[in-house]
């Protein structure tokens, strides 16, 4: 069957991809930005007219996002799967593919190119090579980008094309991160600050907070084989995904910017809000039947949240631990937020893995899952469920052998002596990249701990 390109266009994109010049660069070309953002983009593009806000994707890792779209002229569909049939969209806004490993060179030529306004990024948790609320300068990537070399990290790349630019630029987080703008301003500044010089046009540039949510599984060969049928030919970089989409924005921008709000997204004075109900109900529950669920033996979390005592046990998470700690933004109902989030958990054609879901528990439950339980704390509360939804991590950490974590032979190294329930949990609230002081040293988060972790290993 023959490949999906320009020239082979079964269904044609919204927009004449050829018409669209660069204007935005996009750092973590992976499922999700593709479900996402460069959709969002395309609509704005068409309901505006404005053809200037082509995306530059970069590739941080391996080359094989670009294998799969530079052969397709960069173009690749989104197969949505909700409760109906499944249906299909070829997106067109992704107009350049350049893989960092192999180029760094260009990325940041890209970064520094005045036809780019908007730099984007879904690095993930990891990418941003953080330790606490700040930089990790014992990170030896960062210590080599430190050096001079072409730069290798998000921060690296977003500070070398800064310090050769001579326009402002706006630089928009959309991970899953608490004040991911404000943060992600930090790092850039303490790396200028390690590397002694800060560059004039810094002072303009804006790092706007952003809120994004769609459930995006990572795409499988069944998934291929279904585009393929539904397009008549092949596309190696179609992605998954449910048929919600949210993006919330900071209106924030140092200069122009795509008419997303044409599109659907929310531009605001305040994300926070937004950003908080999301990371601590959607996330939180999700990682916890991620979780909970793998021990379980489910697959996917979608059987999970089938299980009625998970169900049960999701909605007291919010309910119970979550819902008291949050201000809601205006017109957000929570209670029907959460059954909301439920619902689209449950969809059963996402087969969304809990091992997918499950990896880099290190750095995920800090930003969605401990802010809650310092909140209860303070509160004079008792923790309960949130508190059962990380000792689920915690065995999870001691019983998964091959364990997909950043900080994974850290954390195996620390369970290594350790199976009595209480010295398991010792041995991880010690672990200061994860547990701030506070948590450490709460009596009542250890002992919920220690009893939820004992009935999790009894049951196993
Ligand atoms: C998930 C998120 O993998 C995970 O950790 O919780 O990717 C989740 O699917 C998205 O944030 C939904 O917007």
């Amino acid at each position: 069957m023959s490949r999906l390109s320009l020239t082979n266009l079964p269904v044609a994109p919204a927009v004449d991809p050829r018409a669209m010049s660069i204007g935005i660069v996009h750092l973590g070309l992976g499922a999700f930005h593709r479900a996402h953002q460069a959709v969002v983009t395309e609509r704005a593009a068409v309901v505006s007219g404005e053809t200037r806000w082509g995306i530059a994707g970069v590739s941080q890792r391996s080359a094989t996002v670009r294998d799969q779209l530079a052969p397709q002229d960069g173009l690749y569909s989104v197969l949505e799967r909700g409760l109906g049939d499944p249906s299909i969209q070829v997106i067109g806004s992704i107009r350049d593919v350049l893989t960092a490993p192999e180029d760094p060179e260009a990325v940041v030529a890209r970064i520094a190119d005045p036809a780019v306004a908007v730099v984007t990024l879904t690095v993930t948790e990891k990418g941003y090579r953080a330790a606490g609320n700040g930089l990790d300068l014992d990170d030896p990537e960062i210590q080599a980008d430190l050096t001079g070399r072409p730069p290798r990290t998000v921060v690296g790349q977003l500070a070398a094309g800064l310090a050769r630019r001579t326009e402002p630029l706006t630089i928009l987080s959309c991970d899953n991160l608490v004040a991911n703008g404000p943060f992600l301003r930090k790092l850039v500044t303490e790396y200028f600050e390690a590397l002694g010089k800060v560059p004039e046009t810094f002072e303009a540039t804006r790092f706007p907070a952003g809120m994004v949510d769609r459930i995006v599984p990572a795409t499988t060969e069944a998934d291929r084989e279904e585009a393929a049928r539904l397009l008549g030919v092949r596309d190696e970089a179609v992605v998954v995904a449910e048929p919600f989409l949210q993006w919330v924005i900071e209106n924030d921008f140092a200069g122009d910017r795509p008419a997303w709000e044409q599109a659907g997204a929310i531009l605001t004075a305040d994300v926070a809000p937004w950003e908080q109900a999301k990371l601590r109900m959607l996330n939180a529950t999700h990682s916890m039947l991620a979780y909970l669920g793998a021990l379980r033996g489910y697959e996917t979390i979608a059987e999970a949240v089938r299980d009625e005592e998970l169900s049960g046990l999701s909605r007291a998470l919010m309910t119970d631990d979550v819902v008291p700690t949050l201000t809601p933004p205006d017109g957000l109902d929570l209670a029907a937020y959460g059954a909301t989030v439920l619902e689209r958990f449950a969809n059963p054609a996402l087969k969304h893995r809990t091992r997918q879901v499950a990896m880099d528990g290190s750095v995920k439950l800090p930003v969605r899952m401990l802010g809650t339980v310092r909140d209860r704390l303070a509160a004079g509360a008792e923790p309960r469920v949130i508190s059962l939804a990380v000792a689920a991590w915690m065995v999870y950490v001691l019983q998964t052998p091959d364990l997909d974590d950043p900080q994974a032979d850290r954390l195996k190294v620390a369970v290594a002596d350790a199976s009595e329930p209480a010295a398991v949990v010792d041995a991880l609230l010690r672990v200061e990249s994860v547990f701030t002081p506070e948590l450490h040293d709460s009596a009542v988060f250890r002992e919920l701990l220690v009893e939820h972790v004992s009935a999790l290993r009894a049951r196993s």
